[in-house]
């Protein structure tokens, strides 16, 4: 009896230890998904402690950008982070998008010369998915005053003055939405699902 019950005790101890029978923290049970997963097992994902929302962001290469041919390199950027790319276009701009899209700014100094910049060639419009993407496209794009980008980001390695400084992105989910609608018609965007999904996310 007494035997009986030390071995009883012992073989819940070494469940406890072993973590047998307990809750897994969510990066356990991540790490675990993504385990099977990598077997091929049909698990459905696990939800992540830090998962952020999926946002859609509108990038535009300007036509600086497109006339020093870093099309490719930008797009190249963006798809080896693994944001999801639903939208792209070669575009000349009208006056009119253009105040419509930069309205904050028409009223300052520098206006005039954004516009004629703008309207020097065609652009490269955008539309990027994935967690987070206006804030990391942000990132990735660096300071809007290419002497304060970062080296690494784009503005930081191929550009050196403020008016002349490659791309745009959304600044906030909200006006990435009014932006896509600007530039996109609905027809032109695409829902496709990215065959990279399970690798790029948890
Ligand atoms: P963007 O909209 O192009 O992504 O740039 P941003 O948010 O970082 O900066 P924003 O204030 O929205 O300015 C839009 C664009 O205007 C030109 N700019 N020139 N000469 C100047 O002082 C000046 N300041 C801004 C830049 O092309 C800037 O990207
Ligand atoms: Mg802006």
């Amino acid at each position: 009896m007494f035997l009986t019950r030390v071995l009883v005790l012992l073989v819940a101890r070494l469940a406890v230890v072993s973590g047998f029978g307990m809750v897994q923290p969510p990066i356990a049970a991540s790490m675990a998904a993504s385990r099977s997963a990598t077997r091929g097992a049909a698990t459905a994902r696990a939800p992540s402690a830090v998962r952020m929302a999926m946002e859609r962001t509108y990038i535009m290469i300007k036509p600086d950008g497109v006339q020093r041919g870093l099309v490719g390199e930008i797009l190249q950027r963006f798809e080896k982070r693994g944001y999801q790319l639903k939208g792209l276009k070669l575009y000349t701009a009208s006056e009119e998008l253009l105040r419509q899209h930069y309205k904050d700014l028409v009223e300052k100094k520098f206006f005039p010369d954004l516009l004629s910049y703008m309207l020097s060639g065609p652009v490269c419009c955008m539309v990027w998915e994935g967690e987070n993407a206006v804030k990391m496209g942000r990132q990735m794009l660096g300071a809007t005053n290419p002497q304060e980008s970062q080296p690494g980001t784009i503005r930081g390695d191929y550009s050196i003055v403020v008016g002349r400084n490659i791309c745009h992105g959304s600044d906030s989910p909200e006006n990435a939405e009014i932006e896509i609608g600007l530039w996109f018609d609905e027809d032109e965007l695409c829902a496709w699902e990215s065959h990279s999904k399970d690798w790029v996310y948890e």
